[in-house]
């Protein structure tokens, strides 16, 4: 039988569901012409040609916990519609962030903020982007008993997002570079925060309330598994930022120009000799092509790949280990974090 859930597919229910959906609630204000269609390709320019595995696992998390073959169309739509709230919050925060990272490119196209007369005004298109995903919980769960608990959860999401944002951006100042500064306990808070939680907790947990088994118990050992699957998912985002074709991912590296504590200057920081210490201080954090470059060299000098690859291999050991312990007895299924796992295992995009 053909997959159910395949990009194409999900990608339908946005353009037909989704995007009409919200349109419908801007149309409703009688906006002049020229915002209404502004707004409309503010969304789908930012929301479309992404991986989609945080939208995808709902459907795909959902169809476990319910011990399902096969989903019905409308509860295809159903639990798609609710991944497509992922994406949406996934769309505001890219916005955003590439302005902040003073980013170039996403998903191969310049970012929203450098596209012909956006500027600034990108930083409104996001907020209308966030609002897009209460519209349509609205319209879609507004009469199910479990509408506050997904409220609940998207702005509790949000809010951690937010915070690890927050440090993300405080940790990497423009002006001062002190890489004393920086430490891997830091970094994983920052990741847990910025990414961890919105990315890997937030689609389980919305198959969980969709599938009437979010508990305080299946809701942690959700958090158990997926808060370290995120932490893995970003220290690849970091790995991938300087060692992945911008071709392939769709995206240009700047976490060296940022002065960002990231995984690989975190990791060389604690086997650099006091020479090359002094290379990294030198040469971090400036937005300057050739300062990058000796900091680049400098990795390959302290084989920070190969360490990477070796944090890869125990990273899927530990979690498939935290997964072997969960108990499924609370109606949690190990396929759903193991299908999690699968998606982003070794990934180079
Ligand atoms: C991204 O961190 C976090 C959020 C909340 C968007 P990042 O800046 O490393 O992401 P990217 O590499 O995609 O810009
Ligand atoms: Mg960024
Ligand atoms: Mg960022
Ligand atoms: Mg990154």
């Amino acid at each position: 039988m053909a997959e159910q859930n395949t990009r194409a597919a999900f990608e339908k229910v946005f353009r037909e569901t989704v995007v009409p959906a919200i349109m419908e609630d801007v149309r409703a204000t009688e906006l002049a012409g020229n915002a209404v269609e502004w707004i409309e390709k503010a969304i789908v320019h930012n929301t479309i040609g992404g991986k989609y595995n945080r939208g995808m696992t709902v459907p795909d998390a959902y169809k476990v916990l319910k011990g399902l073959d096969k989903l019905s169309e409308e509860e295809y739509t159903r639990t798609a519609v609710l991944g497509w709230c992922i994406e949406l919050l996934q769309s505001m925060f890219l916005v955003a962030d590439d302005m902040m990272d003073s980013s170039i490119t996403r998903r191969g196209h310049p970012c929203w903020y450098r596209m012909p007369g956006v500027g600034t005004i990108a930083i409104n298109d996001s907020f209308i982007i966030e609002s897009g995903i209460f519209i349509i919980l609205r319209k879609f769960f507004r009469s199910s008993s479990f509408y506050v608990d997904l409220l609940d959860l998207f702005h509790e999401v949000k809010f951690q997002t937010e915070l690890g944002q927050c440090l993300d951006l405080l940790t990497a100042p423009e002006d001062v570079i002190n890489l004393s500064n920086f430490n891997f306990q830091k970094y994983y808070y920052i990741v847990r925060y910025k990414t961890a939680f919105y990315s890997f907790y937030l689609p389980v947990a919305c198959a969980l309330i969709l599938a009437g088994i979010a508990t305080e118990k299946t809701l942690q050992q959700a958090k158990d598994v997926l808060i370290p699957l995120g932490e893995y998912f970003q220290v690849q985002d970091d790995y991938l930022d300087c060692y992945g074709d911008p071709e392939f991912i769709g995206k240009i590296g700047t976490d060296i120009k940022d002065n960002k504590c990231g995984w690989l200057i975190n990791k060389a920081l604690e086997i650099v000799s006091p020479e090359q210490r002094k290379l990294l201080d030198e040469n971090y954090g400036k937005k300057d092509d050739e300062a990058e470059r000796k900091v680049k060299e400098l990795y390959l000098e302290l084989d920070i790949k190969g360490h990477y690859h070796r944090y890869e291999e125990e990273s899927i050991k530990m979690i498939e280990g935290l997964i072997e312990k969960v108990d499924e007895a609370t109606g949690m299924k190990r396929e759903v974090l193991t299908g999690f796992l699968k998606k982003i295992a070794g990934r180079s995009k």
